[in-house]
């Protein structure tokens, strides 16, 4: 990501903003994966700054683009959705191994601490080993978890996840799904089924439907984004593996382009290695 940009091209030196530095700034942007037209954007914008003699130095060029990075994302952060009349229900959707079932178990852990009654339902029926994984974090962060055969049904399970969740008196529960291609139509379709059967059995659409993005991803991302947001309408996005990268800049493309905000913020495997997501404490980092 732009972690570290202006530490990339050789720190804040008080150096004089011209093409030169222009172009390093915008090969910066790129190599952290940020997409060519949203940085030739913000790159233009500030062309057009300095043409006008507002913005003279690296300094300068940093904290407009700081600022401008910030209102991309969305200033004020967004929060997660609970259902103030009933049991909330949170969708983890994305393609395999992005960090889904890890992220389900890290908020289940976190949810739990913060005085809630999550249930897991393992709407993985697909990959082997998926519920085993699923039941494992739930044992961990002693929460129950629902599950259903090898080759079930995903929306059947979350069915009964929901009915477990009424007869148990759990507040929220969480639904892993198999990781997909975003271009195999039948996977998108049965997310498309799971959303039905939540809105049929609680009276509304999903609290939350999060795509889950690998911050190593690169632009595939933006191509998963637009896909799923066809087959469910998304809510937020997590982005994971940020502990991990130099990059992560695609979120930044994937917010603008999709209106989406970013929710949540994986920073490793463990159970508390997850957080909100802070549009100025990550631009910072991304522009330090
Ligand atoms: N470093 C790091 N690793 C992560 C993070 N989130 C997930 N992982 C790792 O990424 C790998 C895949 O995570 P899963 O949660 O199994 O991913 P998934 O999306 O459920 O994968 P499928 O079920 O196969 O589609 C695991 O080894 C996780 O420990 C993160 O924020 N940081
Ligand atoms: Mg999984």
């Amino acid at each position: 990501m732009i972690k570290g940009l202006f530490q990339r091209i050789g720190g804040l030196g008080g150096r004089r903003l011209d093409d030169d530095l222009l172009d390093e700034l915008e090969e910066g942007l790129i190599l952290s994966d940020v997409s060519v037209s949203t940085a030739s954007g913000l790159i233009a914008d500030l062309r057009e700054g300095a043409r006008r003699g507002q913005i003279a130095t690296d300094e300068a060029a940093r904290d407009f683009l700081k600022k401008r990075v910030i209102e991309h994302l969305g200033a004020q952060t967004a929060a997660l959705h609970f259902n103030p009349n009933g049991v909330t229900v949170w969708l983890f959707i994305g393609v395999n191994g992005v960090g889904k079932t890890t992220s389900i178990g890290k908020m289940a852990h976190r949810l739990k601490d913060e005085g809630h009654t999550p249930l897991l339902a393992a709407g993985d029926t697909f990959r082997a080993a998926a519920t085993e994984q699923l039941q494992e974090w739930g044992r961990r962060a002693g929460v129950p978890v629902v599950t259903g055969q090898q080759g079930a049904d995903p929306a059947a399970v979350v069915f009964d996840a929901l009915c477990a969740a009424r007869a148990r008196g759990c507040d929220i529960v969480l639904v892993d799904t198999a990781g997909r291609l975003h271009n195999k139509s039948n996977l998108m379709n049965e997310l498309a089924k799971i959303a039905r059967v939540i809105e049929r059995e609680t009276g509304r659409a999903p609290d939350e439907t999060l795509l889950v993005i690998d911050a190593t991803t690169g632009q595939n991302g933006l191509a998963q984004a637009r896909a799923f947001s066809e087959s469910a309408p998304l809510s937020g996005l997590i982005l994971t593996k940020w502990d991990g990268t130099a990059k992560g800049g695609i979120i930044l493309t994937v917010a603008r382009e999709t209106g989406v905000p970013v929710k949540l913020l994986g920073v490793g495997e463990k159970a508390d290695e997850i957080c909100d997501f802070d549009a100025k404490e990550w631009t910072e980092t991304m522009f330090s």
